[in-house]
């Protein structure tokens, strides 16, 4: 049998004296971080601030702080920063400072990665184009331009975050701040100059005096007083831990899902994965601090994304990319957060011992003065569950699951066991853009060799032709035709990320790369006709790289060019940098009347499409559902919420991303303008505004789920309700409409897909429509007595329940 206690509360003891005491200034010894003297295991989540808008920002952080979380990090984005060599821009979505105040306010820590490389999916890692430019510049080693530019900008965030007063020997939030990031994946490639960057770096930090400890991710050998941490999906695993048995063991990227990019499927990780490997972590490798990555991953808007990222960064993390709660696995770890820090005294301050329980099942144990003691049963078994025993009673451990014990005793917490409702995300659309009528159209021009002004008689790499102002790049050239009519092979070798190849005007074909392998090679029939024939080949890329070694030395754009075997690689060739659009600023209120607009016909290619609409009421999330558009960008009052590419499909079929956030910051009360440059022949007609809610709630428990934890009990005790519970909460100002399905016996299968078993109370439907109809939230009691009798005695008994919001 399962072992619960329905007992009321138990009283925790309260943190008892801890070993270090060192004044203001964060700290640590080999257990964990010391903040005012105290030992702590910190639960922490990265949200960036220029990933949302900051009318998001308080909101964010409050969730953060009701899912449990201590600390909230952030990398410092320079390039967003430092646009131009000393110009700064601190304002709207880029005003770190008003962000880690509102941190601040609502009572977190912060942990800040400076970097100022960061990687983090963003374009150019963070760095600021210009410095490809910096003579004799080489990135991320033992080269003095770099270092002075690095330790510039460093310390102009330092001296920023000091001069506010936001370091916590200052009394502010900041505990924890980073240099560098994931630097050894490219040491080696420096040989003896990476590890002398390595060492200055550490130094550079450390001078800062910033009172606050420096960490650097994945760097085993961080020198001096600098923590190296772990990144990754299975730090409890795969991890060495840290370098000196002086500094703690803390993770700084435990990856709630991953990255995406165009072209690929969306990488999912559960609730459960993500709670089995973090408890794993703490109990296991002395864990003491564990940030999410991401907790709120938000929008990569403008052309802010690295190389094929999509534009929505991390929707699959605790809150999606609107900043809705996504359940169950906000909830999971909200509980896991609660159940551990119900143990983080004796964890912190105990001893471990440990048990073999079964082949694969260990208990780990803590046990400190006075008796107290905390258990981790762990399964690390894929397969189905069992029972074990310890300390007398009996316990269901389900395949790769931990269950949390507080007290020795009592489970309060198993990582595989979701009794958090599941939530499902719906898109309706408010505001339809199917009438010609509502749009106007700019057909971009192709330039011909004439036309250009910048020339050269090789293929020009991309980014250090464009210096970024723009993805687009035209290649242009001319070539006499004296026979008559006639058809080539055009063969383009290019080295990213995509072409559209013109022939006199016309579309002759397209092709392009992928994240992995960038580079393509483009071949298709081509006709000339007697007299100057010309060739436009626009390369375009998605985003700049963001990671490896000699980052400045990377290179796109088209490599080689041979029309019917002759060799055009050494040619003259005319360039053309962005588009006419873009020069003239089509996609703002005053730059759209630089151009005369037409109206609308069936759709070509490299077409401007301008539209107005009036902001939809109320305060829901809203987004722009580009289905039915190929590739490009969109702007919404001038505006850029990011590149899409809708016709770059994944494995299964099916877009990476299909809606768009539209931030109701970005929007003003009526007539905001819509602008998109579409690349290929997408259907605008089929566009639409869509309201973003959630409409369907549903929880499902079974007889071996631990009772829930009262989250809002006090402090000091925590509280039990008997029996598991399927707990239903509508979001803000909806009420439960519907009793979709309800079934207390043995329903088959979950939240996704069910159907009544051959155990089932007659009147589970009633009891529950009784219980939340009418209202925002609900809570019913998997006891038979709740459902007047047992329908089946002996049967493990589960409670599903799905429900419509209205
Ligand atoms: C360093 O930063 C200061 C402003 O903080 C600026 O005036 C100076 O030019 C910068 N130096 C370099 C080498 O970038
Ligand atoms: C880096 O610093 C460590 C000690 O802090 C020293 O042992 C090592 O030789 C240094 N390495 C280089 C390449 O400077
Ligand atoms: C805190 O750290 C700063 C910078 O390292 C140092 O100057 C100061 O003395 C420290 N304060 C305490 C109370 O240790
Ligand atoms: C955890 O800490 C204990 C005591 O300091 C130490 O013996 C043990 O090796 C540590 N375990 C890991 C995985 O670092
Ligand atoms: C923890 O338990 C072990 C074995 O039961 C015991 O030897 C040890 O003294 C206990 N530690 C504390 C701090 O009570
Ligand atoms: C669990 O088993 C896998 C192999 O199946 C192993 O790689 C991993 O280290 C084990 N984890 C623990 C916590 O024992
Ligand atoms: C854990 O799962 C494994 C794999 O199914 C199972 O064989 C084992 O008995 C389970 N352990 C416990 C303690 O339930
Ligand atoms: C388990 O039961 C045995 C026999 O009843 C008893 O001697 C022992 O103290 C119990 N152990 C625990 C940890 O309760
Ligand atoms: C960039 O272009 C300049 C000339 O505009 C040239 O001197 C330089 O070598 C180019 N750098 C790279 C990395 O291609
Ligand atoms: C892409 O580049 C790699 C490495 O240079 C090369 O091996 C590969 O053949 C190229 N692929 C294409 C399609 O050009
Ligand atoms: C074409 O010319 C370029 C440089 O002029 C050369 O690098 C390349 O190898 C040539 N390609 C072929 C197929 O001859
Ligand atoms: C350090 C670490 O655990 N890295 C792993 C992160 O997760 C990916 C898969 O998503 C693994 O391939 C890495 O090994």
């Amino acid at each position: 049998m399962v072992h619960f206690v329905w007992w009321i509360s138990l009283l925790v003891v309260v943190a008892g004296g801890v070993m270090v005491v060192e004044g203001a200034n964060v700290s640590y010894d080999g257990r964990s971080l010391i903040i005012d003297g105290h030992r702590r295991i910190l639960f922490s989540g990265s949200i960036h601030y220029p990933r949302s808008t900051p009318d998001m920002w308080p909101s964010l952080i409050a969730k953060a702080k009701q899912g449990g979380l201590d600390v909230i990090q952030t990398y410092v984005f320079w390039n967003l920063h430092e646009p131009q060599p000393g110009q700064y821009d601190f304002s709207g979505r880029n005003d770190i400072v008003s962000f880690i105040k509102e941190v601040q306010r609502q009572g977190l820590y912060v942990s800040l990665r400076i970097g100022p490389f960061i990687e983090a999916e963003w374009t150019y890692g963070g760095l600021p184009f210009w410095l490809h430019d910096v003579p004799g510049i080489v990135f991320r080693t033992n080269n003095q331009p770099f270092k002075l530019h690095m330790q510039n900008f460093t310390t102009k965030i330092v001296n920023m975050m000091k001069e506010e007063n936001l370091f916590d020997s200052q009394g502010g939030p900041i505990i924890l701040t980073q240099i560098e990031n994931e630097y050894q994946m490219i040491e080696g490639a420096f040989h003896k100059d990476g590890t002398r960057y390595v060492n200055w770096t550490a130094q550079m930090a450390v001078s800062q005096n910033t009172g606050e400890p420096w960490m650097m991710c994945k760097q085993d050998d961080a020198p001096g007083p600098v923590i190296n941490t772990c990144n990754g999906k299975r730090c409890g695993e795969t991890w060495r831990g840290p370098n000196s048995p002086n500094k703690p063991s803390m993770w700084t990227e435990n990856w709630t899902s991953f990255l995406q990019t165009y072209g690929e499927d969306v990488n999912l990780r559960s609730a459960q994965d993500l709670a089995f490997h973090t408890t794993l972590f703490i109990v296991k490798m002395n864990g003491s601090f564990v940030n999410y990555y991401m907790y709120h991953g938000g929008t990569n808007f403008g052309r802010t994304s690295a190389s094929f990222i999509i534009t929505g960064y991390y929707d699959q993390a605790p809150l999606d990319e609107y900043g809705i709660i996504r359940q169950p696995k906000y909830g999971h770890l909200k509980h896991m957060h609660a159940a551990l820090k119900l143990c983080s005294n004796v964890l912190l301050c105990g001893e471990l011992t440990t048990e073999h329980l079964g082949t694969n099942q260990d208990a780990y144990v803590y046990n400190g003065s006075s008796g107290i003691c905390a258990a981790f049963l762990i399964n690390n078994s894929s397969q189905e569950s069992v029972q074990v025993t310890f300390r007398n009673y009996s316990y269901s451990l389900p395949s790769k699951s931990i269950s949390i014990l507080p007290d020795c005793k009592n489970v309060v917490f198993n990582t595989a066991m979701v009794s958090t409702q599941v939530n499902t995300r719906s898109m309706q659309p408010i505001i339809r853009f199917d009438s010609p009528q509502q749009w106007e159209v700019f057909s971009e021009v192709v330039p011909q060799f004439d036309q250009t002004s910048l020339r050269s008689n090789t293929l020009l790499e991309q980014m250090n032709t464009t210096k970024d102002k723009s993805d687009y790049l035209w290649y242009t050239m001319s070539i006499l035709q004296n026979s008559s009519e006639a058809q080539h092979m055009l063969k383009v070798n290019s080295r990213g990320h995509v072409l559209r190849a013109y022939v006199n005007g016309a579309l002759v074909g397209y092709a392009h790369g992928a994240r992995k392998v960038p580079n393509f090679t483009f071949e298709d029939a081509i006709s000339f006709s007697t007299g100057i024939n010309n060739i436009s080949l626009l390369s375009i890329m998605v985003g700049l790289p963001d990671s490896g070694a000699f980052m400045e030395r990377k290179s796109s754009g088209l490599r080689e060019v041979l029309i019917q075997e002759l060799n055009y690689t050494s040619y003259s060739w005319g360039y053309q940098v962005g588009l006419v659009g873009e020069k003239l600023s089509v996609y703002t209120d005053e730059g759209s009347s630089n151009v005369s607009w037409n109206q609308y016909e069936n759709p070509s290619t490299l077409t401007w499409y301008k539209t107005t609409f009036d902001t939809p009421e109320g305060d829901k999330s809203i987004a722009l559902n580009l289905g039915c558009m190929g590739k490009g960008e969109a702007w919404i009052n001038g505006q850029s919420i990011g590149r899409y590419w809708v016709s770059f499909k994944t494995p299964s079929g099916s877009p990476s991303q299909t809606w768009y956030n539209v931030p109701r910051y970005f929007l003003k009360p009526t007539r905001n303008l819509l602008v998109l440059f579409e690349e290929e022949d997408g259907y605008p007609l089929n566009i639409s505004l869509d309201v973003i809610s959630v409409n369907k709630v549903c929880g499902h428990v079974t007889d071996s789920h631990p009772p829930r934890i009262n989250l809002w009990g006090v402090h000091d005790r925590f509280h039990w309700r008997p029996w598991p519970r399927v707990d239903l909460r509508c979001p803000r100002k909806q009420i439960i409409s519907k009793i979709v399905f309800a079934s207390h016996g043995n329903p088959s299968g979950d939240c996704e897909s069910y159907s009544i078993g051959n155990c089932h109370s007659f009147n589970s439907q009633q009891i529950v429509e009784k219980a939340c109809l009418g209202k925002r939230q609900c809570s019913i009691s998997h006891t038979t007595e709740n459902f007047s009798g047992d329908p089946c005695p002996g049967t493990p008994k589960a409670l599903l329940v799905d429900a419509w919001c209205e």
